[in-house]
């Protein structure tokens, strides 16, 4: 029988520490107290499960066992290493073909509750899209780049056209291994075929499918979906916010947004904001209407218009559990199937908005674009009628102040200014040693491990050893609620180099970049860096390194594999989901390093997490033959040099720190 924690062995959070006390004095369960009692099935947890036939389930547990039909381990793990990946693809492209179908909508006129807020980003898209700009409208354009995007999922042959923003080098290496994209639907069918009963054997070339199919989606599908929600809903800059439970308000009425996409909840804050239904809510008793997030529909909300995150993927049942939430309003993705069950103890309804995501118990309003607002309304109108049934409430009075929004571009700009925005003083920074490396923080919370306590410490560690953090999904909403996206609290545990980079330029060193689609933000930077010089000439060669120290999603392995088939050092923590195959980790590891210069590896301790990756970045900047690592070299903050630098104009500042940029 699995020990049975404590909440406070259970979460690093104190909020979530104060609400699974109060869950547990009245007897409810959470993820977190369902994982001590559900153990992971030992087979299928180190992949030696294949259930791809009926002549199975068939377990191989022993060195040379086969299934029924013959298949190897490596096989097996090969197959369902495969089939996770495709699904976490389709999952994250199929967001994206929605927001292309919504731009298509608002191009042409046919929802007209959405409007083109971004056109010069819809003008960079058309660019890479070859679509003509001269003497047409937004609108005329918007409609051609829709076209072009909804293409690419049925596109059977050449390529995914966003592959071409990846660095010259790298396109080579995929064209000379045979997966460069071909069509974002196509490459998600072949895996599923592929890993039919009969179909590929050879654990390699299965590998090779599931390596193409991640790339469709972060070099197609995310990178679609990212671009698409800039253009409709604003390119996040950086703005001010709260993170964290204590967010939800005793006195108003709180609807809480969660799941993925930005399309339903962008209209629910509009509805939020109209005075008529604020009056409405007054007329029963509440001062107002509070509009908080969950998961990555919360970043996406967030990093645009600052709506505060009441938390990330392990909050959610806690939202709940505060009886102060008067609708949970879900789309797709990571919506625990618990919520309904749960919410029947309290007075909260949860109300499913997808065409595609129905949830027993729960309300059923299904979104429709050309209707959206109205839709909203109604939703917003429900949980204002609601308000009045409250019961018994518990906030716990725990929150935090982040700056969230750094969009590529709006480190370009802040890097450059408007007229050079540049990557120049990042890459200057790395490449003299004031900036160690660069490392990308990502993914989920999984309840096996105490809620947000790997990213905590490899965050902190990262800090004191002057790496910049960029973070992305559930990761970066934990680094929120303990502070440290907000330069002021973050600074206090950076190195002297990263201290005086990001004091100089104004920004935090950890910087929340979005939502878990945005980690094709993270290859942009990434792309940008290497084109930019000085810091070789390819993804690869950059001091960086991708984690997802508390994954538990089909999704982050799709990113963690699209990550490593573009040069990166991929670091997942938690559990190895390929332990069972010597074969498929050498695959990934040696494998992948040979062909595509990144690799992935399941790394359980964190400590050799963090060991890990400051050895790659080191080695990376030993290679690149820049100066070793040397903090001694760096001022404290606060000393003359820095007080006279921080009081410079921006040029000036950029000037005399970085030298005149070419
Ligand atoms: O897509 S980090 S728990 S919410 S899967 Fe889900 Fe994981 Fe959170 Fe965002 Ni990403």
């Amino acid at each position: 029988m699995a020990k049975v924690r404590t909440p406070a062995e259970s979460s690093i959070d104190p909020a979530a520490v104060e609400m699974l006390t109060w869950a547990g004095e009245r007897g409810l369960s959470t993820a977190f107290s369902r994982a001590d009692t559900m153990q992971p099935c030992p087979i299928g947890a180190d992949s030696l499960c294949c259930k791809n036939c009926f002549m199975g389930p068939c377990r191989v547990v022993k060195e040379g066992q086969t299934g029924v039909c013959g298949a190897t381990v490596g096989t097996i793990a090969a197959r369902n290493f495969a089939r996770a990946v495709a699904a976490g693809s389709a999952a994250h492209s199929d967001h994206g073909r929605d927001m292309a179908f919504i731009l298509k909508a608002a191009a042409t006129g046919q929802a007209r509750d959405y409007k083109i807020r971004d056109p010069y980003k819809l003008f960079t898209m058309a660019e890479t899209l070859g679509v003509p700009t001269q003497g047409r409208t937004v609108e005329e354009i918007a409609s051609d780049v829709a076209d072009i995007a909804i293409s690419q999922f049925g596109q059977q042959t050449g390529e995914v056209v966003y592959v071409k923003r990846a660095p010259a080098k790298r396109q080579k290496i995929w064209r000379e291994f045979g997966v460069a994209p071909r069509g974002i639907d196509r490459e998600v069918v072949e895996v599923l075929h592929r890993t039919h009963i009969g179909d590929d054997q050879d654990p390699e070339h299965i590998m090779d499918a599931a390596v193409r199919c991640a790339l469709s989606d972060g070099w197609g599908g995310s990178m679609l979906a990212s671009d698409i929600s800039d253009v409709l809903f604003g390119t996040p800059s950086p703005l001010l916010a709260r993170a964290n439970l204590g967010v939800l308000k005793q006195d108003e009425v709180n609807i809480i947004i969660h799941g993925h996409e930005p399309t339903l909840s962008e209209m629910i804050l509009a509805a939020t904001g109209d005075p008529e239904l604020i009056a409405y809510a007054n007329s029963k008793g509440a001062t107002g209407i509070n509009l908080a997030g969950i998961c990555c529909t919360s970043n996406e909300t967030l990093v645009r218009q600052g709506v505060p995150s009441a938390g990330n993927f392990l909050h959610q049942e806690l939202a709940i559990l505060t009886g102060a939430v008067e609708a949970m309003v879900v789309d797709v993705q990571c919506i625990m199937q618990a919520l309904a069950p749960l919410a029947e103890n309290f007075h909260t309804e949860i109300i499913t908005t997808s065409k595609k995501v129905k949830i027993t118990g729960a309300t059923h309003i299904e979104f429709d674009e050309h209707h959206a607002l109205e839709t909203a309304k109604e939703i917003v109108r429900r949980a204002i009628d609601n308000f009045a049934n409250r019961g018994e409430t518990h906030i716990p009075d725990i929150s935090a102040d982040l700056v969230a929004g750094f969009s590529h571009e709006y480190i370009n700009y802040a890097l450059g200014g408007v007229f050079r925005g540049s990557f120049r003083p990042l890459n200057d920074a790395i490449a003299s040693g004031r900036i160690r490396g660069v490392v990308a923080n990502v993914g989920c919370n999984n309840p096996r491990v105490s809620q947000d306590s790997i990213h905590q410490y490899l965050v902190r560690e990262f800090l004191k050893n002057d790496v910049l953090v960029v973070e992305t999904g559930c990761g970066a909403i934990a680094s929120a609620k303990q502070g440290y996206s907000l330069g002021e609290s973050a600074l206090e545990y950076a190195g002297p180099g990263l201290r005086e980079v990001c004091e100089a330029v104004g920004m935090p060193p950890v910087l929340h970049m979005g939502s878990c689609v945005d980690n094709t933000r993270i290859l942009t930077v990434l792309t940008q860096m290497a084109s930019e010089g000085g810091l070789g000439d390819d993804i690869s060669d950059i001091p960086a390194v991708g984690l997802a120290p508390e994954w538990m999603s089909e999704k982050a392995l799709a990113i963690a594999t699209y990550a490593a088939a573009s040069g990166a050092y991929v670091i997942m923590g938690v559990t190895n989901p390929v332990r069972g195959s010597d074969e498929v980790q050498s695959l990934i590891g040696d494998g992948w390093r040979e062909k595509f210069g990144g690799r992935l590896e399941f790394v359980l301790d964190p400590a050799d997490i963090l060991q890990k990756t400051l050895a790659h970045i080191d080695e990376r900047r030993a290679a690149l033959k820049l100066p070793a690592y040397d903090p001694s070299k760096w001022g404290k903050s606060g000393d003359e040099r820095m007080l006279h630098l921080v009081q410079l104009p921006f040029a000036e500042r950029q000037a005399a720190m970085y030298g005149e940029v070419a």
